[in-house]
């Protein structure tokens, strides 16, 4: 019979106390749950006389969101685990370290990252992250190259690839990203208000093409170990330093889709800057800078990723000429795609985001759900002929325009 049960508050205090280096001898320790995610409890557990701490993370068997009804493998702690080991090891300032772990209690015990905010919550606060376009750039590079055929000898990918199947977590993007939007389900969450949009996206017959093109891509094209969850409540910050956390969505999937998960929420916090701030000036300089992000993040990530290309590529034919230039320009073109698929789902389904769902007065509220539609949507439309970012920061401001004309 298995052991594994969620843990107490005590149990977790007397597990990272017999973990060696991680506290004192003679520290008293306290831990309370902080885990405020869909999916599972988190435990941090600090010292009451030093500045010793530890998370000690847990899943529980089903998805916490929702409740019991919804259940969900524990193999994801493992699956989380060794994603953020391998990650750890190809980024080991942008990843935190695992101390030790469980998979039998599905538990994995790590760096604590308190002096560090929730990316989603610093830009809501209209911080300014300077260093992360080229952290997350560099992340992305190193994470997608080197797991991929290009940067892993073929035989060993497909083996590493039969660790990372994730079939529960996998079905919950393949559900609440590609297919509830654009129907009637029971998990979708959207006020009345915006029952035109909700309509609108049902019946959008191009629209479906263009979402099933990429769902595809997401259910059959396994070409790197993608994070798989990358929005910005994923990735904690300062103004120095970026960690990337909670890949336990982790599998064989297209890279834009990691790529494009960024460019989404940046986009989300982006539509919902008018609900944030009054004052015009500095409106203008938030957007300004998010879409510099936005770009950033791209070009940060194209250089590193066509660095590694031409300095550690294991692959003969992938040095064809004009391969490289192909290979970056399909990646941008998902990433277009799936930031949109994004964007919509954190509207009208399950699980919106807090750059929006917290803008305080109704009607700024409903225009920033509109806007992340128009965005969104233009961005699945149009992502099989984007040439370059230049061309996706062209289909927001058109999403933009259009919104200002039908005012
Ligand atoms: C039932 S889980 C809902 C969402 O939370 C995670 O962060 C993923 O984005 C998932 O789609
Ligand atoms: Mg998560």
């Amino acid at each position: 019979m298995s052991a594994y049960h969620p843990l107490t508050a005590e149990e977790a205090i007397a597990l990272a106390k017999s973990l060696p280096g991680i506290f004192s001898e003679s520290t008293v320790l306290n831990c309370r749950e902080i885990g405020d995610g869909n999916l599972n409890l988190v435990f941090h557990v600090t010292s009451e006389n030093s500045n010793e701490s530890t998370i000690i993370k847990q899943a529980v068997p089903y998805a916490k969101v929702v409740g019991e009804s919804w259940p969900l493998s524990l193999d994801r702690a493992r699956i989380e685990r060794q994603a953020l080991e391998i990650q750890h090891r190809l980024c080991s300032d942008l990843v935190p370290e695992v101390y030790a772990y469980s998979d039998e209690l599905a538990y994995t015990v790590m760096e604590d990252l308190s002096e560090y905010t929730i990316m989603r919550k610093g830009l809501i606060d209209g911080n300014a992250y300077p260093k992360f376009a080229e952290h997350i750039g560099q992340f992305l590079a190193r994470t997608l190259f080197f797991t991929s055929d290009l940067g892993m000898n073929q035989q060993e990918k497909k083996e590493l690839a039969g660790r990372f199947v994730n079939p529960d977590l996998c079905k919950i993007t393949e559900d609440l990203i590609f297919e509830d939007p654009y129907r009637n389900s029971a998990n979708n969450n959207y006020s009345a208000n915006i029952e035109d949009e909700a309509e609108a996206l049902r019946n959008d017959l191009p629209l479906h093409f263009e979402v099933a093109l990429l769902r595809e891509k997401f259910l059959t094209h396994a070409q790197a170990l993608l994070h798989g969850d990358l929005h910005t409540g994923s990735i904690f910050v300062t103004p120095e330093s970026t960690k990337v956390i909670d890949p336990e969505f982790a599998y064989f999937g297209p890279m834009g889709f990691d790529i494009g998960a960024i460019i989404g929420n940046l986009l989300l916090n982006y539509v919902a800057q008018p609900g944030w701030n009054q004052n015009v000036e500095n409106l203008s300089i938030r957007e300004e800078r998010l879409l510099d992000m936005v770009k950033e993040v791209w070009t940060h990530f194209e250089a590193s990723f066509r660095h590694l290309w031409n300095t550690e590529l294991l692959d003969e034919m992938s040095k064809t000429p004009g391969y490289q230039d192909y290979y970056l320009t399909e990646i941008l073109r998902d990433a277009a795609g799936f930031a949109g698929c994004k964007m919509i789902r954190r509207i009208v389904g399950l699980s919106h985001v807090a750059d929006i769902e917290g803008i305080p007065d109704e009607s700024l509220r409903e225009a920033a759900q509109r806007k992340a539609l128009a965005v969104g949507k233009n961005l699945v439309r149009h992502h099989r002929s984007v040439g370059s970012i230049y061309d996706i920061l062209k289909l927001v401001q058109l999403a933009s325009t259009e919104i200002g004309v039908s005012k």
